[in-house]
């Protein structure tokens, strides 16, 4: 199971959110699940306007490093700009999981090292498979633990 989190706060959000499907799937990405649309204050005190974030599970013959060559290209057809870390942002494509493995080096963590703090990660998750384990934990403990508000902004983008 190969699982992206979609994020973006500049405006058009949703915009930029549908174009992503676009580009993700004319990349050879099958969208085989797709949660709703989420919306968030900004997590981690750096970027400074609401989010928008969503997940989809994708199929892909492409490696795990192929697979962030290619979401990297997207975000910089997005104008993605990488100005300051968790800064304000067009697009963020994220590896959540890769098929159950275990990346940890300069250019890839996998699991994502912050799934387990973030809402609008561990919501679409809890949306899109119940009470999965991600990284040895399971989701929706996690996610109710988490206090900072989050409601759905879309059920269907
Ligand atoms: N991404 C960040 C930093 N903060 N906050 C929200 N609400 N959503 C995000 O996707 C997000 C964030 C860095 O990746
Ligand atoms: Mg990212
Ligand atoms: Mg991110």
């Amino acid at each position: 199971m190969i699982i992206l989190a979609l994020g973006t706060n500049i405006e058009p959000r949703e915009q930029y959110l549908k174009e992503a499907l676009k580009k993700i799937e004319a990349n050879n990405l099958k969208i085989k699940l797709q949660s709703s649309v989420y919306e968030t204050p900004a997590w981690g005190g750096v970027a400074n306007q609401d989010f928008l974030n969503m997940c989809i599970e994708v199929k892909t013959s492409l490696g795990a490093y192929e697979l962030l060559d290619t979401i990297q290209k997207i975000e910089l057809e997005l104008g993605r700009v990488r100005k300051e870390h968790w800064g304000n942002r067009t697009i963020d494509i994220d590896i959540i999981a890769f098929n159950n493995l275990i990346f940890n080096d300069d250019r890839l963590v996998v699991p994502h090292k912050y799934i387990h703090e973030r809402n609008f990660v561990l919501a679409p998750l809890a949306e899109m498979y119940g009470n999965i384990k991600i990284a040895g934990k399971n989701i929706k403990e996690s996610l109710e633990k988490i206090t900072e508000p989050i409601s759905v902004y879309k059920e269907k983008l």
